[in-house]
């Protein structure tokens, strides 16, 4: 396909509205906007309450994009979808009398901004600041009512700042799971000095019963340290040596490697900082309720969270106890062994001398692969004994304890009790080892049938673990009998006999692991925390920002993307004059030694609480201005919030914890950040390839009959995500200048429903323009400039056609169906032109001008200029409708002859008898029936039916 060119004949008139014309008038436009501050919008208090006065009547309205990267590759057509229509909505809401906070600023910190700095050798800094000034001046160009003075970078030092304060509310916050929190339910972040409190004051004992005062200073800072919602622990984390971090399980693919860069990835025991989320689980999975967002991404936070009700039991060791979650506590009469992950921290103790380098071996090969290839069901089972036992507590059974990989560290206590009898992996594993199988549940005929054995409990015949529900058999000892009972009444009964003999209790386990917060790169935010000698401490507010230091030595070490045994090194650690400092933290202690944290946060943290920046881009004495924040997050938090279905469970999950600690703190006020979520679809373009199957440019392929051809060859044609690999990189600039940028707006909200996935055509772009074309025609004469509206008053039909399309717009706005007003937009101008092809009664031009304002605000602008008004109209009142001129204009009026049906007439409603006669007489069917016969008398109730009586 050529790319698209502003070619148009020599001969059009002077004044046509074509790109040429577009660009002077949407660059004049923009420069206006600018000058006047047509979108900046005004906060109750502090330095941006200029002009609060004026709309303090109006209803608020939050509307936010999801917080884009500044890319290196600046925009293609289809990263605008979403900010059209959120700047279409939030122009529209403005015309409807609100006060609108619209802005956009940059998540510059994190691995793309950094990868490309790697791959050019040139300082992140310099690259981010690049990138936002591109999308910024591709973005202004577009046309975007955004307020210019809230569009941050989280990069800037005040919004730096602001993160790392907010780290340190967390990091200064412990949670008390019987508190009641603010919406009544149990559980609340507290401060931690209340804990420290609750100790010193001996409300609350160390571990050991120990009273405070009789703690070292270290036991204290442990104790207290350990407790924290940010804390610093060794724990499995996905080691990805291809990008020389550790990342988060939300950043690894269901392959099992990296979402950036798409390396595999490692389980490796660490230290680490990690940010307790699952302390807000269940409110994080309850509150869901609260918002208003689609259904999927309600139901991938919960699988994410993944809630599973059981028991945690304990088994005695000669080494300790050891603890397992189990969801099946009513087949603990089956357990005939135990497996530890390899990872769980008991396995030295418990590992024979004879099994030690066996152990050893298997432990390393296990850290090899990812959590991926080990859960992998068809894999055959592996594992070693230690050489120990546990007792089973039902009854008293010594039975052996392995590692298998098929346990992870990262799930429940990292530890199983082996049912092999109702667990598959466990009957494979059981079959590869020999060990014992005891049925605890009688399988139903039909189950043997399948297997095609006969039915028996004695399991050498069983091909498979039987997993459903039955008869509990082979259960009891002396105080629990569970034979006769069904599953459930069995689970419930041995909860209670657990907790009564003190070998478990009841638990809910979430697969929603604590949130791994550090990274070892150079391009983040750096902690706000020094170390001591006991461990970390937070740096005061008053020593923040810490700033990221200078260095030109910023790329990370990345190893062979499979050397799973390498060790993380990070850039900060080479800067070894800011990494040791002496300070006064103001705590008594004076000025002393102390180490700073290298690692940075990771990626996400500067878009989970942005929205407070957009409100107070530069307030620094606190996390927001207070009434401010109270104004615009209102009830419910953000009030329209559009992205991609991507960040189901990466931002959107962060970003809601992160909120509910500030909730809990008192630092927010909704429950939830983002009130109502939309995701927009994707837009796909062609794309082309040869016949090896390697993609070629596609503004280069041309068509001929039907046939694609690219460099004289045959090509094939296939729809995909805009970009450099697909080799079919659209960009919005092209556009701007083969167009406009109102008909760029227009055609991609013309593309069919928002939330749907849709192919991007060049060649349809061009019916966007003539709807803009004719437009500007119903106010402008093309030759001559002038403007040509009339003073005419407009008729019924007019004012029907006029209100409905006001009906058809406004309704659509609200529920973001943004392509059908443009339908009804159509429907007028077509009226418009064909009623008045010398120019149009200016009482219906103008409401045309307004309706057509959120989608081309730049034409419509111009159009209202010219049309005598002295304002923008960005602010003026939406097209109000009247709703007694929505009289359908047509009705359906049933034709009989002698009582028999023949037809139904469309006539205009309030059509007279006569002519229901006439248009009766007139129909072809109704003629064809009257051939050779005599009508004897015709009756009509005019708006319901005509009966012709004919002999
Ligand atoms: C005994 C048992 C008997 C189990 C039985 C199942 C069936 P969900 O539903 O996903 O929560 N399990 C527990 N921790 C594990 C870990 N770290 N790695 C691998 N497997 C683990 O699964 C819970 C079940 O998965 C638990 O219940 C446990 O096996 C296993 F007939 O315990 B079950």
């Amino acid at each position: 396909m050529s790319s698209p060119q502003a070619t148009l004949p020599d001969d059009q008139p002077e004044h046509r509205y074509n790109a040429a014309l577009a660009d002077r008038i949407e660059t004049a436009w923009q420069d206006r906007w600018d000058a006047d501050g047509t979108y900046e919008t005004p906060n109750p208090v502090g330095p941006l309450s200029e002009g609060f006065a004026e709309v303090a009547d109006a209803k608020k309205l939050f509307v936010m994009d999801m917080f884009p990267y500044p890319s290196g590759a600046g925009l293609h057509v289809g990263h605008p979808l979403g900010y059209i229509a959120t700047d279409v909505f939030a122009r529209y809401k403005r015309m409807t009398g609100f006060n609108v906070l619209h802005t956009m600023g940059y998540d510059a910190y994190g691995l793309p901004a950094e990868q490309h700095a790697v791959a050019t050798g040139q300082h992140p800094l310099i690259n981010t600041e690049a990138n936002i000034a591109t999308m910024r001046r591709q973005l202004r160009r577009l046309g975007l009512g955004h307020d210019p003075r809230r569009s941050v970078s989280t990069t800037d030092r005040e919004f730096l700042e602001f993160t790392q304060r907010i780290f340190l509310r967390i990091f200064n916050s412990w949670y008390d799971p019987t508190a009641v929190n603010r919406l009544g339910g149990p559980g609340r972040a507290r401060p931690i000095s209340e804990l420290l409190e609750s100790y010193r004051t001996g409300g609350r004992r160390s571990a050991d019963g120990r009273p405070w005062a009789e703690l070292s200073e270290q036991e204290q800072r442990s104790l207290i340290d350990a407790q924290r919602l940010v804390y610093v622990a060794d724990v499995p984390v996905n080691w990805c040596p291809g990008l020389g971090t550790i990342v988060a399980n939300e950043e690894v693919t269901a392959d099992g490697r990296s979402d950036r860069g798409n390396f595999p990835v490692f389980k490796r025991n660490m230290r680490q900082w990690l940010m307790r989320i699952t302390a807000y689980a269940d409110r994080l999975v309850d509150d869901l309720d609260l918002v208003s967002w689609p259904e999927p991404v309600r139901l991938m936070q919960r699988n994410w969270i993944g809630r599973s009700v059981g028991a945690r039991v304990r088994f005695t060791t000669a080494a300790g106890d050891i603890e397992v979650f189990t969801t099946r506590p009513d087949t603990l009469f089956g357990a005939t062994f135990m497996v530890l992950s390899p990872e769980h921290p008991m396995v030295d103790a418990l590992t024979a001398e004879s099994q030690k380098s066996a152990v050893d071996a298997y432990r390393s090969a296990a850290a090899s692969k990812t959590d991926i290839d080990r859960q992998d069901e068809g894999r055959a089972k592996t594992g070693v004994a230690l050489g120990a036992s546990a007792t089973n507590p039902v009854n008293g059974e010594q039975i052996p304890i392995w590692i298998a990989d098929y346990v992870l560290m990262g799930y429940g206590t990292g530890a199983i009790m082996a049912v092999p009898s109702g667990d598959q992996r466990d009957f494979e594993f059981a079959r590869q080892f020999g060990l014992p199988i005891v049925a605890t549940i009688a399988p139903p005929q039909a189950w043997f049938d399948t297997q095609g054995v006969e039915p028996s409990l004695d399991t050498a015949a069983w091909k498979q673990a039987y997993t459903g529900d039955g008869p509990v058999v082979q259960s009891q000892n002396t105080t629990l009998v569970l034979d006769g009972m069904n599953k459930a009444e069995a689970v419930a009964a041995t909860i209670t006999w657990l907790q009564q003999h003190g070998h478990g209790a009841a638990t809910v386990q979430t697969k929603l692991r604590d949130w791994l917060f550090s990274r070892q790169r150079y391009w983040g935010e750096p902690f706000p925390i020094v170390y001591d000698d006991y461990g970390p401490v937070a740096l005061p507010d008053a020593m923040l920002p810490v700033d990221l230091p200078e260095t030109d030595q910023f790329a990370p070490r990345s190893f062979d993307a499979n050397d799973s045994a390498s060790e993380p090194e990070r850039p900060l650690d080479r800067l070894a004059e800011w990494k040791h400092v002496t300070l006064d933290l103001g705590d008594g202690s004076g000025a002393r030694a102390l180490v700073r944290e290298t690692n940075v946060m990771p990626q996400w943290a500067g878009s989970c609480t942005y929205y407070l920046r957009y409100i107070d881009p530069t307030h620094v004495e606190s996390l927001s201005v207070e009434e401010n924040q109270r104004y615009w997050m209102g009830e419910n938090g953000v009030d329209l919030y559009v992205g991609g279905v991507e960040h189901a469970v990466l931002h959107l999950l962060y970003s809601r914890f992160w909120h509910k600690v500030l909730f809990d703190l008192e630092e927010v006020h909704t429950p939830e950040p983002f009130g109502r979520l939309f995701n927009q679809g994707y837009i796909q373009a062609p794309a082309f390839t040869d016949q090896r199957g390697i993609y070629v440019e596609a503004s280069e392929v041309t068509e001929h009959g039907g046939q694609f051809m690219h460099d004289g060859q045959p090509v094939k044609r296939e729809f995909g995500k805009i970009g450099k690999s697909l080799k079919n990189m659209v960009s919005p600039d092209e556009m701007y200048q083969a167009y406009g940028a109102d008909t760029l707006r227009l055609y991609e909200m013309s593309m069919g429903p928002l939330e749907q996935s849709k192919p991007w055509d060049t060649r349809a772009v061009s019916g966007s323009l003539r709807l803009l074309q004719r437009i500007w025609r119903v106010v402008v004469d093309e030759t001559s400039g002038e403007v040509r509206v009339t003073d005419a008053q407009p008729t019924t039909p007019d004012l029907r056609a006029l209100h409905s399309t006001i009906a058809g717009v406004r309704d659509s706005m609200d529920a973001l169906r943004l392509n059908t007003p443009i339908a009804r937009i159509t429907e007028l101008t077509n009226h418009l032109t064909s009623t008045y092809p010398a120019g149009a009664p200016s009482v219906l031009a103008e409401p045309l001008v307004l309706m057509v304002a959120p989608f081309a605000p730049h034409l419509a602008e111009e159009l209202w200029m010219r049309l005598g008004h002295t304002q923008s109209l960005v602010r003026e009142p939406f097209p109000i409708l009247d709703p007694s001129m929505l009289v359908s204009d047509t009705v359906a009026v049933p034709v009989q002859i002698n009582g028999k049906l023949r037809t139904v007439l469309t006539v205009a409603a309030g059509s007279t008898g006569a002519q229901l006669e006439a248009a009766a007489l007139a129909d072809e069917r109704v003629s064809s029936a009257l051939v050779g016969r005599t009508i004897k008398k015709v009756v009509v109730v005019p708006g319901k039916m005509v009966n012709l009586v004919v002999g």
